[in-house]
């Protein structure tokens, strides 16, 4: 078995060799030239299943529902059944297998141009006797008139809390946090660098730790500049008590300055994040500017660079001030060259695949895209990749792995889809 593994592994680090190598050599003189055509239409998915061969396991791929719009985020419940989010704005439910054709009511207002929108949601640890349910969504300022376009409206992160008792509507719903990164009505500042627009790159992931706290990414907006300053919440993974507070043993608590609910600092737009039960590691992806996408583990009170340091090119083609190595920044443990456009990942401990123990799964969004599986050593760092479910030709946004061990993707697609991923034959 030993032998077999290490076979295996070595075929995966063949196929590897040109991009591991360039995680340590020099970085490119120049950006590469930007392409600004539009991106190719995403394949229509077919109704499957497919059996699938990919290295270490046969797959079946199966679809659960094709009727989801631009799904976001999900959660297994207690008695099998999924909520799903979809970025414009709804909340849904599957139950054994098929989609409830009714949204669940009860959501707040959500902000909703470009990549805005309702993100990510979490069961509560108690979930099974309390109901309650944590959803991310980006917010429009309170005092905007009605009527007002996005591109004049001021917006932040918003994580709101509900009670779900399994019927068609949320009670008890309330913003448990809101993120002090108001941005987005002009007149806005100059930025440098070639930086998107303000209705993007808010992060919206969320986990729920072994510690019962709950983990926030929220991005930095497209407005690098305000990251590295520690009295805002740009560009940072906030550690949340599930009131929305800030814990008394969080990094930065008391120091003048510093809000209290980051938990680390130097992040572009963060779309993934996930913790690992048996090491305890809490691992995040990162878009980052061209060719700098990254999965980063994340540390107590770490700087993760952004916007100073990054093994990308700024989309203005700006060199960046630092690439790896720089005192006082944590560096990536993967960055992908050329890009990796990653979406949520997840770390397999499960019965169904054997061979993936530990390997971290990522839900990609390049056209078409793949899952990717990373095997990681036991120090933490990308020994071996796998790309798989190309040829399905779709935009992964969310990856999780089932109670019983399944895999379950979602699509970045208009006709969204929750494909499973279970053994073949
Ligand atoms: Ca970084």
């Amino acid at each position: 078995m030993r032998i077999w593994t290490a076979l295996v592994v070595g075929v995966a680090l063949a196929s590897l060799g040109g991009a591991l190598s360039a995680q340590t050599g020099p970085a490119p003189a120049a950006a590469p030239p930007l392409q600004r055509q539009g991106p190719p239409p995403t394949a229509e998915l077919g109704d499957g299943p497919w059996e699938l061969q990919s290295q270490e396991a046969k797959l079946h791929v199966e679809v659960v529902t094709k009727g989801l719009d631009h799904p976001w985020g999900m959660a297994f419940l207690p008695d099998g059944s999924i909520l799903v989010t979809e970025r414009p704005g709804r909340l849904r439910v599957i139950r054994n297998g098929v989609l409830d054709p009714t949204p669940i009511a009860g959501l707040p207002a959500i902000y909703a141009p470009g990549i805005a929108g309702l993100t990510d949601i979490v069961l509560d640890p108690n979930f099974a006797s309390n109901r309650l349910i944590y959803l991310a969504y980006s917010k429009a300022a309170p005092d905007t008139p009605a009527g007002t376009s996005p591109a004049q409206t001021d917006a932040t992160l918003a994580v709101m809390r509900a009670k779900w008792d399994g019927g068609s509507t949320l009670t008890e719903v309330e913003d448990i946090f809101i993120a002090d990164a108001w941005y987005g009505k002009p007149p806005l500042p100059p930025k440098c660098c070639g930086q998107g627009p303000a209705s993007g790159s808010f992060g919206g992931r969320l986990a729920i730790g072994p510690d019962g706290k709950l983990y926030v990414t929220s991005g930095d907006r497209n407005f690098g500049e305000r990251v590295q300053d520690p009295s805002n919440h740009f560009g940072k993974i906030l550690r949340l008590n599930l009131d929305g507070s800030a814990p008394a043993d969080n990094p930065f608590v008391g120091r003048a300055g510093y809000k209290p609910e980051i938990w680390t600092i130097g992040h572009r737009n963060q779309l993934g994040l996930t913790f690992d039960a048996p090491t305890g590691r809490l691992w995040e992806s990162e878009f980052g500017p061209r060719g700098g996408d990254e999965v980063n583990l994340i540390t107590k009170g770490g700087n993760y660079g952004w916007i100073d340091v990054t093994q990308g090119h700024h989309y203005n083609g700006e060199p960046a001030k630092g690439i790896r190595g720089v005192t006082g920044m944590t560096d990536p443990v993967w960055a992908f060259p050329p890009s990796g456009n990653p979406g949520n990942i997840a770390i397999y401990r499960g019965s169904a695949f054997g061979p993936w123990q530990g390997d971290l799964l990522l839900a990609n969004m390049s056209r078409p895209s793949s899952l990717l599986r990373m095997v990681i050593s036991s120090d933490g760092h990308v020994i071996g990749m796998e790309r798989m479910l190309e040829n399905l030709g779709q935009r992964f946004r969310d990856v999780r792995v089932a109670p019983d061990g399944s895999v379950y993707l979602l699509t970045d697609e208009t006709a969204g889809a929750i494909l499973r991923i279970t053994p073949g034959s």
